[in-house]
């Protein structure tokens, strides 16, 4: 935790979106946020939000004192209703942010929502920055940073599963992962730096207990209490490490959506295809070659994947500089697709036009679909196999809906590149995570490396320490404040 951190403030913030709803909430956290809260709300009953229980909600009204002179006492007439309300208590420790919380359920209207929050300013509360509440709640040790980031992400989320995995890293489930596989490694750097601090022990056993061929389990006096003895438990923390990496491809795509690019050649059924995916007439489609010319953007949720698909422009051979800016744009689209959709006609015969497409085809995460299937077929399996060996073929018709159920299962199937396909509760699927536990992994293999070369048990330990640092990084156990003011910045004010 940062020393220089300030809790003595007591913070607040409209907690609820911009515009118009049923009820918008007021936020607000701190030592004050009770004293705050006698100041402009009238618990119907007479009692003082100070003097309620935690956890409790009580009716009443939010006021401001009115103009004019005013008796002492506490009389209707010295004050003016601006909204009817429930203000709920949420005594710290055990609120969200640790702290005394107070939520004024108000009318969830713009105006009013902005005058109650004057007024808590007004009477010694700051406005909030984006993510203060989460970020006093990581301070005070209420959730660590993953269960911070899972927050965010539960917010940003664009499909269930994506919630879901939020969801488990909300509930605490990647901490204790990265917690045993922690555990594991400071049983390590304890054994080795007791190794290192203590030379005048038997040095020929402590080296005896390093060796990459000591069996698990069978080794020498043990340094420390977990039997395996360290290099084994080194491997199997690097195995955990390198389990979590493998999801990590699954959690962007789930996080970040796939980018589904439909190419091919003019009049094949882009649009037509787009159109079908999306259940609506989004592009032109029309018999003449080149209709599409800018590309065409559109989200779909394929078994709760986000997908992005892009219709693109299927001009080959440009006539001026709008068909130009076409060509370049459907070039680049495809350069950072995840995955290709390649469109041929399948009531015509592969043309040249086709073939010259297919180099910038075959080496990328692609599925050829075959369109127009209710027409006559002039393209067949041998050719198929031919120009796409071990691509996915699926023939469909854009017009009549034929294919294109299993059309999107293989779109699915291709984005989604593990055997479980989302069953899984913990998947890395921020960025912040992935790089943190390949420099985990690297400092694993260096501390292997120095220790087969006979350097040293202190670089060896050094490289352990990098390890588990790596892992404190994710959880923020060692975080620099910098960053973790980036990591809350991009938090919604009153979250
Ligand atoms: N019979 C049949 N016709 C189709 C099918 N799909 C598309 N078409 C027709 O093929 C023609 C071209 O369709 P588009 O969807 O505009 O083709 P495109 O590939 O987007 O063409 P460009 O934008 O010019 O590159 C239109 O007349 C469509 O009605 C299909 O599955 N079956
Ligand atoms: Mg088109």
């Amino acid at each position: 935790m940062d020393p220089l951190y300030k809790f003595d403030d007591t913070i607040a913030a409209i907690a609820t979106p911009p515009g118009q709803g049923g009820i918008g909430i007021v936020r607000l956290s701190g030592p004050r946020a009770l004293a705050v809260a006698d100041k402009i709300f009238h618990i119907k009953s007479g009692r003082l939000p100070s003097e309620c229980l935690s956890h409790t909600v009580h009716f009443g009204h939010v006021v401001q004192k009115a103009a004019g002179p005013t008796g002492g006492a506490r009389e209707d007439q010295d004050f003016d209703m601006i909204d009817e309300a429930l203000l709920v208590v949420m005594r710290g420790p055990k609120s969200y942010t640790g702290e005394d919380v107070v939520e004024l359920n108000c009318h969830g209207g713009a105006v009013i929502l902005a005058t109650v929050l004057r007024l808590v300013i007004e009477q010694g509360a700051r406005l909030a920055e984006p993510g203060e509440f989460t970020k006093r709640a990581f301070l005070r040790g209420r959730m660590d940073l993953t269960q911070a980031e899972a927050v965010l992400d539960i917010i940003r989320a664009k499909t269930e599963a994506f919630v879901k995995i939020s969801a488990h890293q909300l509930k605490g489930d990647l901490t204790a992962a990265l917690g045993s596989i922690r555990e594991r490694l400071m049983d390590v750097y304890t054994g080795l730096e007791a190794a290192v601090n203590f030379p005048e022990d038997d040095i020929q056993q402590q080296s005896r207990f390093f060796r990459a061929d000591s069996a698990p389990g069978g080794v020498g006096r043990p340094l420390s209490r977990n039997s395996a003895g360290p290099l084994a438990a080194t491997e199997q923390a690097l195995a955990q490490i390198r389990a979590l990496i493998a999801t990590s491809t699954e959690g962007r795509i789930l996080r970040d959506g796939i980018k589904a690019v439909i190419c091919g050649k003019p009049n094949v059924g882009k649009s037509s295809l787009l159109n079908r995916l999306l259940r609506q007439p989004r592009a032109i489609v029309s018999p003449l070659e080149g209709t599409t010319r800018d590309t065409i953007e559109e989200p779909v949720s394929i078994n709760g994947i986000p997908f992005q698909l892009v219709d693109t422009a299927g001009i080959l051979h440009p006539r001026g500089l709008i068909e130009e800016e076409a060509v370049r744009r459907s070039r680049l689209c495809m350069g950072s697709a995840d995955l290709i959709i390649f469109v041929l006609d399948g009531s015509k015969e592969l043309s040249a036009e086709d073939e010259a497409l297919i180099p910038a085809v075959t080496d990328k995460n692609a599925l050829i679909v075959v369109n127009k299937c209710d027409l006559p077929l002039k393209v067949d399996d041998p050719i198929m196999k031919k120009f796409f060996p071990g691509h996915a073929v699926v023939r469909v018709s854009a017009l009549t809906e034929e294919g294109i159920p299993e059309l999107l299962d293989r779109m699915f199937k291709a984005a989604v590149p593990s055997e479980s396909h989302c069953s899984r509760n913990i998947l890395i699927s921020n960025t912040r995570h992935a790089e943190a536990l390949f420099q985990a992994e690297r400092s694993l293999l260096e501390a292997s490396a120095h220790f087969a070369s006979g350097l040293s048990l202190e670089f060896v330990s050094e490289d352990v320490k990098a390890a588990i640092r790596a892992l404190d990084q994710i959880t923020g156990r060692d975080i620099d404040m910098d960053l973790l003011d980036k990591i809350f910045s991009e938090f919604c004010i009153g979250k």
